[in-house]
């Protein structure tokens, strides 16, 4: 019986949840980066080497990368873009010299994943990452006054969002402008409303398509030494799984990661399969998506939202919310023994909660939540397990 390889994300010797938190907490592996190293970098190996001595002198195993972040430039196909691209094949490589064999990525442009609200309290006391839509329409029609949002949203829309941006404090739109700008945990970038306007320019003239095409230009490229090198580049969904801001998004859905293997065939072209971003779109089924892509999920974050009929979704606790954890863990169960592999998942995101509540640390990324996901989740997995395999 096989199963998952349980992994935790951590931020590096700054991350207020220390490695010695994290073995207790039952974790074995460690999802990390070199977020130090600037974006477009090779990541040196003794860099590497020194963060997985640090990793395994806590007893714990760095087993994948979380992320080698694609620069800009690739994504837009302009400037320095080639030698980004080479850079990118070399930390392949210095990677798999030290034995590191998975690389989560993603494609979105200019922004990593976006939240309007990082502490909202939940009927429990807790508080969680939010998606609010008039807010996030109030920033973009309001605050960020993008040109071309007039013509993008309805009137109805605009009439929700004008209120909504009435009703806020300085201080409150502030915060807002922070949490959609400034960067969320594992973002390698952060902007000045000015300097994200700029950004959000430069794609002006680049349509799903092009992006699309530009994604598949940077696998051509990167996979065969991926191949070589037996590891796999895992491509983590756009969070949220539709376009924002009028930028263009390329993976959002089940179809968009079948094409995506069909232009690039290489067993290394791989996915992180993200419950919780998929599953804010009600038509990506995640069970039957984990057995469709069953060989190439290298990677999973566990985690689930709930959404309104407003556009509005909060993330929720683990096993609770729109995500059926019980038929994804199942399914996850299921291609392990097909494939023959454990898979490392991670409990993704968490409630700030309990002590966690007077302390500072990563929205979405404290220590408490997180422990509550990954004990609910190694739960159902040894239950599941051994009520099927175990004969
Ligand atoms: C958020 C994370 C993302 C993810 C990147 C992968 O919590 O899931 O920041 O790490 O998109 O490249």
């Amino acid at each position: 019986m096989i199963l998952c390889t349980q992994s935790w994300r951590w931020y590096g010797p700054n991350d207020p949840v220390s490695l010695s938190n994290i073995r207790q907490a039952g974790a074995t592996d460690i999802v990390h980066a070199l977020h130090h190293i600037p974006n477009g970098e090779v990541w040196p190996i003794e860099e590497i080497r020194a963060r997985q001595q640090m990793i395994a002198d806590a007893g714990l195993r760095w087993s994948v990368v979380e992320s080698v972040p694609v620069h800009e430039h690739i994504k837009t196909q302009t400037g320095d873009f080639q030698q980004y691209i080479d850079n990118y094949k070399q930390s392949i490589r210095n990677l798999a010299a030290c034995g590191i064999h998975c690389i989560t990525y993603n494609f979105m442009p200019v922004l990593d994943w976006t939240r309007t609200d990082l502490a909202y309290e939940v009927e429990d006391g807790s508080r969680a990452l939010r998606f609010e839509r008039a807010a996030f329409m109030a920033f973009d029609l309001f605050i960020l006054r993008r040109p071309a949002a007039e013509n993008e949203y309805s009137a109805d829309e605009k009439a929700v969002a004008k209120t909504r941006f009435d009703a806020m404090s300085d201080e409150e739109r502030e915060r807002l402008t922070r949490n959609m700008i400034a960067g969320l945990p594992g973002s390698e970038e952060s902007f000045t409303v000015e300097q994200f306007q700029q950004a959000l320019d430069r794609y002006a003239k680049i349509d799903a398509e092009q992006l699309r095409s530009n994604l598949i230009y940077f696998l051509q490229e990167v996979c065969p030494v991926a191949d070589e090198c037996g590891s796999q580049m895992v491509i983590h969904p756009d969070d949220p799984p539709y376009p924002i801001l009028g930028l263009p998004r390329i993976l959002s859905t089940a179809e968009d990661f079948r094409r995506l293997i069909e232009a690039v065939p290489n067993p290394s072209n791989g996915l992180c399969l993200c419950t919780g971003s998929f599953g804010v779109r009600a038509d990506n089924d995640l069970p039957q998506m984990m057995r469709e892509f069953g060989e190439r999920v290298g990677f999973v974050h566990l985690r689930s939202t709930r959404r309104d009929a407003d556009g509005n979704f909060q993330e929720d606790n683990h096993l609770e919310g729109d995500v059926p954890m019980y038929e994804v863990m199942r399914a996850l169960l299921e291609i392990q023994q097909k494939y023959g592999r454990s898979i490392p998942m991670r409990p993704d995101h968490g409630h700030q909660m309990c002590d966690d509540l007077e302390r500072k640390s990563n929205p979405g990324y404290s220590c408490y939540g997180r422990m509550r996901g990954l004990a609910e989740l190694r739960g159902l997995e040894m239950g599941i397990a051994y009520s099927i395999y175990n004969k």
